[in-house]
């Protein structure tokens, strides 16, 4: 069997091979080989089928729970018929992948494909640099031009994919719907300012007279002190009091303690604006403002505070409304957004990240990676990463007479979350801010959302989230262990200087702790890995 060479990055072709050789800017040793053996199966390096006789590959990866075999998928089968590959699935439910995926990667036995790779950053990084994953970056240059222009348009995609060494081991999966930046909205009972004639509240101040009437005027006029007039989780995806934080003492927060602002990389959690702030939510607590129960809450007992029989709950952090307070009670409850406090109106931003690494790998068991990149490529179409992510034409997406791609209502009885894993495999995929106006129309949910974050959150951005950087496995050895072990002391003090109000006594030996553990190494590691990431990534 003659199998083509390749090099990694810049095309050459010399007579009867092809070879992609070339430097990788700064990462000197970015240079793999990658063989080839598509043409055996009359490779066409354009223009549908993909190959003349059918070539098989297997794929393996994650799968949303309710999703059936790939195989089963009307679009899977579609992409099947245009490109002549045909696919055995081999996709898990997450759980059971999880139990299965490090056996799996150092077996022989290794599928072509990971689709839905569920590889962590490390496991990323640790199977590139081992062989496992092949290098994708030359393939991407020579056979996917989709993403490559869209590479070429935004550093900031392939610099989140691009590790350390230079390699880029898995394709990105992209959504932005501009929307992940401010999860935790602030709502407060309306219903209850009108019946006790207070107005909305606009400042910290206002707004903590505000829960003093919840607590002390029986708002809900069943004669007993029964309201909760704040309620919050801690560590949760989207109902964080950070904004409390920073309203406050002056220091935006997210879960990861880590922010950005003027290009330099901050920890938040060891400032004296953060001292302030959690003081201050100190003596809300002993005023009986806030839920004891913030702090070792649920999802499940939290979301329930929303709906018991007699309304008890006056202000809250979530996401959405209505997951919180049931249809009945919309119109009770209103988002309440940011208040100006000591430093003007402060938004915080969470890392949360539109673009993900990880949506596909092409391993070392794979003959084919020409073929197999070209397969990937027309998934980065924008009318093909919108079926990939929601579901095939006729089936949850239809065209509306404006020739945008809007969704079709579910049937009773199915939830369009439910009939999304259903149809969708997901995988790679990118949808820019710019293919919402153009191509595909958000979901209801997410269009009043994004309405939502631009009136009362976007205005006052108060940071740069963390940029989604690929770290080096030296950099994942020096921050992860030291980074949860903070991350536990952070959330543990906090939780007790606001219920027990003793941040005076215990700051300075936090503070000195927090040293002793190495924070600063960690600042320094990220602020590095940023730095790269503001360079293109390598
Ligand atoms: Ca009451």
């Amino acid at each position: 069997m003659r199998h083509r060479s390749f090099f990694t990055t810049v095309a050459v072709t010399a007579a009867g091979a092809l070879f992609l050789t070339g430097c990788s800017g700064s990462g000197g040793d970015a240079e793999a080989e990658v063989e080839d053996a598509s043409a055996e199966f009359g490779f066409n390096p354009e223009g549908l089928p993909i190959v003349d006789e059918t070539l098989s590959l297997t794929f393996g990866g994650t799968k949303s729970p309710l999703a059936p075999d790939y195989s089963e998928m009307e679009l899977v089968q579609q992409w099947e018929k245009d490109t002549n590959i045909s696919i055995t699935w081999e996709n898990l439910p997450e759980q059971v992948y999880m139990e299965k995926k490090n056996l799996m990667l150092a077996s022989e036995d290794l599928p072509d494909v990971l689709f839905n790779t569920g590889l962590t950053d490390a496991e990323v990084v640790q199977n590139g640099t081992n062989g496992t994953l092949l290098p994708l970056e030359g393939l991407i240059e020579e056979y996917a031009p989709t993403l490559s222009a869209i590479l070429e348009e935004r550093p900031d995609i392939r610099a989140a994919i691009t590790a350390s060494d230079g390699h880029i081991y898995t394709l990105p999966s992209v959504e932005e719907l501009g929307i992940l930046q401010y999860p935790n909205f602030l709502y407060i009972n309306t219903a209850w300012l009108d019946a006790l004639g207070i107005p909305m509240p606009t400042t910290i101040e206002e707004y903590r007279a505000a829960l003093e009437a919840f607590k002390t005027r029986d708002p809900n006029g069943n004669g007993q002190a029964d309201e909760i007039p704040l309620s919050f989780r801690t560590d949760s995806f989207c109902a964080n009091p950070h904004d409390l934080i920073a309203a406050l003492g002056g220091q935006p927060e997210n879960n990861d303690h880590r922010i950005v602002r003027d290009g330099k990389v901050e920890f938040t959690a060891n400032t004296e604006e953060y001292k302030a702030g959690v003081a201050a939510l100190g003596e809300w607590y002993a005023d009986g403002l806030i839920d004891p129960e913030s702090f070792s809450q649920d999802d499940v007992a939290y979301l329930a505070k929303g709906k018991s029989e007699t309304p008890v709950l006056g202000s809250f952090f979530w996401w959405e409304l209505k997951e919180m307070v049931g249809e009945d009670r919309v119109g009770d409850y209103a988002l309440l957004g940011i208040l100006e406090g000591v430093d003007g109106k402060l938004a915080s931003v969470s890392n949360y990240q539109e673009i993900s690494r990880g949506a596909m790998a092409i391993t070392r068991a794979n003959e084919y990676p020409a073929a197999t990149m070209r397969w990937a490529d027309r998934l980065y179409d924008p009318v093909m990463s919108a079926q990939a992510n929601w579901g095939p034409i006729g089936v949850t997406l239809e065209e509306d007479a404006n020739g945008m791609l809007v969704q079709i209502p579910a049937e009773e009885g199915v939830s369009e979350g439910e009939r999304r894993q259903l149809v969708a495999p997901g995988g790679p995929k990118i949808i820019q801010k710019k293919d919402f106006e153009t191509v595909v129309a958000p979901e209801p949910r997410a269009k009043e959302r994004q309405e939502l974050v631009a009136e009362f959150y976007a205005p006052y951005k108060a940071n740069d989230a963390y940029p989604p950087v690929l770290l080096s496995n030296e950099e994942l050895e020096q921050v992860s262990f030291v980074e949860t072990d903070i991350n536990a002391l952070v959330k543990e003090k906090f939780a007790s200087w606001v219920a027990n109000g003793t941040i005076e006594q215990e700051w300075e030996g936090y503070v000195s702790q927090l040293e002793s553990m190495g924070v600063q190494d960690v600042v320094g590691v990220y602020q590095q890995a940023y730095d790269r990431f503001q360079q293109g990534g390598e």
